[in-house]
């Protein structure tokens, strides 16, 4: 089967977030079906949504080569959330672990449980800005991600983690 390439958004604001990510680019590279290409550097972003004073999160964006369908890589990327205890209770609530697919290659899919590009992507910049950094050139639905990136709402709350 040919490799597609795929875009996957992650983030984290409880535990030891910054590790757990880390973990998790790895458990998703470590399947027969996927290649790591690149990986964004952390930002620390503010919650967008969810319930009132929940932690901020760290963010990152990686770029896969996957012969994975795009259904198979949902349930790859549910199955690196679970392992990290990943508990579904408060929409866009803290969380140790989540992880979307942003783009499959060119396809739109829509369906009960999968809806690709991320239906809510382009006006994120904690998926956007990341995204940007590490591929200045990439572009969404024909949209540079940079351009897109500067026009969130929530961009002013978007900084690079160092680290702390
Ligand atoms: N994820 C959400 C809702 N809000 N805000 C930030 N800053 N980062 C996230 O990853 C995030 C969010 C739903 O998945
Ligand atoms: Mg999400
Ligand atoms: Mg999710």
């Amino acid at each position: 089967m040919n490799a597609v390439r795929t875009v996957l958004a992650l983030g984290s604001n409880l535990g030891e977030s910054r590790s757990t990510l880390a973990d998790a680019v790895a458990a998703l590279a470590d399947h027969p079906g996927m290649k790591l290409v690149a990986v964004s550097p952390v930002a620390r972003t503010a919650p967008v949504g969810g319930p009132a004073g929940q932690p901020d999160y760290l963010n990152l964006v990686a770029e896969f080569e996957t012969t994975l369908d795009a259904h198979a890589l949902l349930d790859h990327c549910h199955d690196i959330e679970n392992r990290h205890h990943r508990t579904r209770e408060v929409r866009w609530g803290p969380r140790t672990l989540d992880v979307d697919i942003i783009t499959y290659g060119s396809s739109r899919i829509n369906d009960e449980v999968l809806t690709v590009p991320h239906p809510r992507a382009a006006e994120r910049a904690f998926v956007l800005q990341p995204w940007a950094w590490m591929d200045p050139d990439a572009r969404l639905e024909g949209v540079p991600v940079a351009d897109l990136a500067a026009r969130a709402a929530d961009l002013s709350g978007v900084e690079l983690f160092e680290g702390e």
